[in-house]
């Protein structure tokens, strides 16, 4: 058990300072120099949070070191072994999502708050979170990961380096998947203290109140110093925090204070049209645990195999900006993995997953079933049953299967899972069958599209294209979705999330809206949009539109309406494809279903209109071209 220090919770200390070492400076820096450091920048940082953290070692952690790294952890039982050189491990019981109550944005400008980014006060947060964690590490290693958050080369690189110091080695190895993870990334900066600083203590998770009113966790985003404080917990964005902390909370707060680029939750793909040699680009907002990886990662449906190739770019983040030499939007992924959500992953609906975390990998699971026996892994929906024979199974908070009463084993009801339903599988690019040959390009690619889309059981149709840019924005600012796992909190409830980044806003959402609209406006090219629905439902639940590789089909609508190939129909909320513009070759689908996800329900959007002026009037001062944009699409339904 970590041995915190007894700070009250309020009381609030001055600087940090240099309190008795039981590591000294002299030792710090003769590590960092055999690992090459030469950063004088990373070494201040590193020795000043060690005098407060007071790690029983320091350890400088690059890429080549997984290796090593995964044989120390599987010694210490915080891993173990996965058949086909994979791995896997637990996080603490309390400890399996994102937190959204106890993340917060922090900065000394009260005009970021907003609605949704749980702004505090940087002069009050800080030091609360820095005494936190005084001594927070004690007996333990800190691994400190210097790491970039971009394909090297392009032109936002001076956003993108950062140093990670965590006392998690399961953490360390997710990074290493998940960011480029290497001194060089530090050494080489020109600016040499440009880097986001980021602090992760995972805290004594026994004894922080996760979930209470008394909950002890702060996962905390220090804006304008970029400076990342996250304290009481292991697990994904809490705890990774080049990808959510830095890609996109950091990273959103910088492309907005520098006015230079965006940084979002989107995925990013490519269509090649193999006939044409064109390839589309198209990136993405859905809230998480929505898809994104499935439709990033997709296969064409077999029958337009021939025609079409997907390439994946990425499928969680793209930061966004205007390319001064042809004044096109492009957009790369600064990550260098993939953390998935495990849940129904299969050879049918994401093959090219399956793969990418499959023999060789050196894939890392998390809170997903496991049996130590045979050394697999298993989660719902990996095969429509679980294992027929339960013996040395495990469920995701390590307990058999077999102690179960009989009838709890199999049962696949809710409270009976055998894998946490936001456990995940995290595996580097280099692994995705469909990786596109340009994912490495620093500048990223040329955007054609920019959709957006969740789990909606009614009203959002499967396709409708939007062109203008107020009018994307207005889309995107009113992207809602059924809630999912992916956060602490309740499944399935309708909730609004602003072009998917609600978890991950830093600043106030009606300068969010202007950003987009500048960084857009300098585009002389610009992207079309549309707002997707995979997940319609009859009033038996079951979803009408097949999904997964079939959702190909809307994208090619999409680029054949941007080309004119297609014309679509004109509704209130975008224009529509048409029965005959769709591409069904191959597919079996009703007409009464292709003619309810094609359509749209009047009297379902009327109230949806009232949903969205309450939703987007709490953003005060938001652009009036986004507020023209709500009464246009209101005005067009009153005409029909
Ligand atoms: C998400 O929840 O949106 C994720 C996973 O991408 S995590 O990194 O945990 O935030
Ligand atoms: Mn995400």
């Amino acid at each position: 058990m970590i041995l915190l220090n007894p700070v009250p919770d309020l009381i609030v200390l001055g600087p940090l300072c240099e309190r008795g070492l039981s590591m000294q400076e002299t030792e710090i820096e003769a590590t960092m120099v055999a690992k090459g450091v030469t950063n004088d920048a990373v070494k201040a940082f590193v020795k000043r949070w060690t005098a407060h953290l007071d790690p029983a070692a320091v350890e400088v952690v690059s890429a080549e070191d997984d290796a090593r790294l995964l044989q120390e952890a599987l010694a210490a039982g915080e891993i173990f072994e996965v058949a086909g050189g994979r791995y896997f491990a637990r996080s603490y019981s309390k400890d399996t999502a994102r937190s959204e109550e106890r993340t917060f944005v922090a900065t000394s400008k009260p005009e970021d708050k907003g609605a949704y980014n749980n702004w505090a006060d940087s002069a009050e947060l800080k030091p609360r979170v820095e005494a936190l964690m005084a001594g927070g590490s004690r007996g333990k290693t800190m691994y400190v990961l210097p790491y970039l958050m971009a394909p090297p080369g392009g032109p936002l690189d001076q956003w993108a380096a950062g140093v990670e110091l965590t006392d998690s080695r399961v953490v360390a190895l997710h990074m290493i998947r998940m960011a480029r993870v290497g001194v060089e990334f530090l050494n080489r900066l020109p600016d040499q203290a440009n880097f986001v600083r980021g602090v992760h203590v995972t805290g004594d998770l026994d004894n922080l109140e996760q979930g209470t009113p008394n909950d002890k966790r702060y996962f905390a985003t220090v804006a304008d110093e970029r400076l990342l404080l996250h304290y009481g917990s292991s697990y994904g964005g809490n705890a990774l925090l080049g990808k959510i902390a830095h890609g996109l909370r950091q990273a959103s707060y910088d492309g907005y204070a520098s006015d230079s680029f965006l940084a979002e939750q989107f995925m990013l793909i490519g269509i090649r049209d193999k006939q044409t040699g064109r390839v589309y680009h198209i990136c993405g907002g859905f809230p998480s645990a929505s898809g994104k990886t499935n439709l990033a990662m997709m296969h064409p449906p077999a029958s337009l195999a021939d025609r079409y190739e997907v390439y994946f770019f990425g499928d969680d983040i793209a930061w966004i900006y205007v390319n001064p030499s042809d004044g096109r939007l492009y957009a790369f992924n600064p990550e260098f993995g993939v953390f998935g959500v495990a849940k129904d992953t299969n050879e049918g609906t994401n093959p090219n997953a399956v793969y990418a975390s499959g023999e060789g990998s050196r894939a890392l699971f998390t809170n997903v079933a496991y049996n130590p026996n045979t050394k697999e892994v298993w989660w719902e929906g990996r095969t429509s049953e679980p294992p027929e024979d339960v013996s040395g199974w495990l469920d995701w908070r390590g307990d058999a299967i077999s102690d179960r009463p009989a009838d709890r084993r199999r049962s696949g009801a809710d409270g009976d899972e055998w894998a946490h339903p936001n456990s995940r599988f995290t595996t580097t690019l280099a692994n995705v069958p469909n990786l596109s040959p340009e994912a490495n390009e620093g500048a990223g690619v040329p955007i054609d599209a920019i959709i957006f889309g969740g789990r909606v059981r009614e009203r959002e149709p499967l396709i409708r294209a939007i062109r203008g840019n107020a009018e994307g924005v207005y889309d995107g600012l009113t992207l809602g979705a059924e809630a999912t796992f992916a956060a602490e909190g309740k499944q399935g409830v309708l909730r609004y999330d602003p072009m998917s980044m609600r978890p991950f806003l830093s600043y106030s959402e009606a300068a969010y809206a202007q950003h987009w609209l500048n960084v857009l406006g300098r585009a002389s090219q610009k992207p079309i949009f549309a707002h997707v629905n995979w997940f319609q439902r009859d009033a038996g639940g079951r979803y009408i539109w097949p999904g997964y590789s079939e959702n190909l089909r809307a994208l090619l609508w999409l680029m054949d309406l941007a080309e004119g190939r297609a014309q679509g129909e004109l509704s209130p909320v975008g224009i529509l494809p048409r029965q005959d513009e769709l591409n069904l070759q191959g597919l079996d689908i009703a007409d009464s279903d292709l003619e309810r996800v094609l359509s749209i329900n009047q009297e379902l959007w009327q109230q949806e209109m009232i949903n969205r002026e309450e939703h987007l009037s709490q953003f005060t001062g938001l652009p009036e071209e986004i507020w023209q944009a709500h009464r246009d699409m209101k005005a067009a339904f009153s005409r029909v």
